[in-house]
């Protein structure tokens, strides 16, 4: 990448003060979703008046906060379908955007210790193999020999009876990816403020027609909205109505230990996945926090039942420190899909309801509202998530393939 007038410093993007008197299209939200958005604005429809405004630093919503876990290995056709299509994008993306995003394929195993766990995964697996996806049901001795390290029995407290095993399931550098995007719009004439919130949306006879922010006024026609946790205050300054509820989701890291885990572990029962980062640490969470608040506190609660879970998986850890925990805002929907595409307001779009399963799925719905905003019809890949679904009673059931109990 040469210096240039444009890129006269070494920097991942410009960094711009001010924003324009108007633009063709506003991105609400600097997260991985909006990056790519802008990106793919850029490149695949030659729409470059666009900015991203971010209230704080970009990827420091869930984007940077997430497990990083990437799989295709839904319950419903379309899911699996609209996942596969990320997947797809994400074993490229470091190449396309030069950018070591460090993706690495691992094979996801989501382990069964109950009989009724293992008629999901047989549900699962057929449909995952119908769409073309690669998963299928396996007994111990496989789980066993991808690691070895893992008590089947758990401490006795719920023996593993077998696991759907998805092998595309891969990690990647969850901040890595809004870096990468940001970079690649900035590059194609997008303009990335930081540090910019907004505070409104005009709405004149049902069309947008400019957003308030700290830095001013801009006028627009389109605003996209990609927000994840901070959607219903988004939705809100438009009066639409969601079912999008927030709950906080947490996660820890341990101190960093050689290589020994490959594989990434869910186990619906015992309420915890974990994953090794490329720099050693073991990556875990657990199900969602069971109450609405909108906040990113952590709590002792969310560790104690984590680890001691943990150690009925792996005894032998039980001297490893776990080094941080944090936690984001999860948008969750009903049927724990997500919301994409036109609302009923002219000129306002929503990419939102990501709740605990939206990392995945970054390069596709950037892709898709792109597409969306350019053409202002959504493609058919995303029609099941479309917002009035909820009106019809048509809802897209998800919730057997959350990762944990969430
Ligand atoms: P975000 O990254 O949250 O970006 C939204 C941005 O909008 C934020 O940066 C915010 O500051 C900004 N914003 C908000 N309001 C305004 C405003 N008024 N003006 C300007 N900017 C604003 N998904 C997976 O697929 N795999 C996983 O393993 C996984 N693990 C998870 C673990 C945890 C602990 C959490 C919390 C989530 C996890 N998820 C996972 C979900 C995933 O992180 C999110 O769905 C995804 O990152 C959403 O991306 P986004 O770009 O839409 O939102
Ligand atoms: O969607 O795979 C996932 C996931 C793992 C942890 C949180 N979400």
């Amino acid at each position: 990448f040469a210096l240039s007038k444009e890129h006269p410093a070494p920097r991942f993007f410009k960094s711009h003060e001010t924003p324009k008197k108007s633009y063709d299209v506003v991105i609400i939200g600097g997260g991985g979703h909006g990056l790519a958005a802008a990106y793919y604005l850029a490149k695949d429809h030659g729409i470059t008046n666009v900015c991203v405004l971010e209230k704080g630093y970009i990827g420091g919503g869930n984007t940077g906060r997430n497990t990083t876990i990437v799989r295709s290995n839904y319950l419903t056709p379309e899911g699996v379908n609209f996942y596969d299509a990320s997947v797809k994008i994400y074993e490229g993306l470091s190449e396309e955007l030069d950018l070591n995003l460090f993706y690495s394929t691992r094979g996801h195993f989501t382990l069964a210790h109950t009989e009724s766990a293992m008629r999901t995964m047989r549900w699962r697996a057929e449909v995952n193999k119908h769409v073309g996806v690669e998963s299928r049901v396996v007994g111990p001795d496989e789980i066993a020999k991808a690691c070895p390290q893992l008590d089947l029995s758990c401490s006795g407290q719920a023996p593993i009876l077998g696991a759907l095993f998805h092998a595309p399931g891969s990690v990647a550098r969850h901040d890595g990816v809004a870096w990468g995007y940001a970079r690649g719009a900035d590059r194609l004439g997008a303009e990335i403020y930081q540090n910019t919130e907004v505070l409104g949306i005009d709405v004149k006879n049902g069309k947008v027609c400019g957003v308030k922010t700290n830095k001013g006024y801009i006028e627009t026609k389109q605003v996209l909205s990609a927000v994840a946790g901070f959607t219903p205050r988004i939705t809100e300054m438009v009066d639409l109505e969601t079912p999008i509820v927030i709950h906080p989701l947490q996660a820890c890291v341990t101190e960093p230990m050689k290589p020994w885990l490959d594989t990434i572990l869910v186990s619906g029962s015992l309420h915890v996945y974990v994953s090794q980062s490329s720099r050693g640490e073991l990556v875990m969470g657990s199900s969602l926090d069971p109450y609405e608040v909108h906040s990113t506190r952590s709590t002792l609660d969310f560790v104690e039942g984590l680890t001691s879970h943990m150690l009925d998986m792996f005894p032998f850890l039980s001297n490893v420190k776990v080094v941080r925990q944090w936690a984001g805002m999860a948008d969750m929907t009903p049927d724990f899909a997500p919301i994409m595409g036109k609302t009923p307001i002219e000129g306002f779009y929503l990419d939102a309801g990501w709740g605990t399963w939206g990392f995945k799925a970054t390069p596709i719905s950037g892709k898709t509202m792109a597409q969306t905003i350019a053409n202002d019809s959504a493609p058919d890949l995303i029609h099941s998530f479309r917002l009035s679904r909820f009106e019809d009673y048509e809802l897209t059931g998800e919730k057997g393939a959350a990762s944990v109990g969430h």
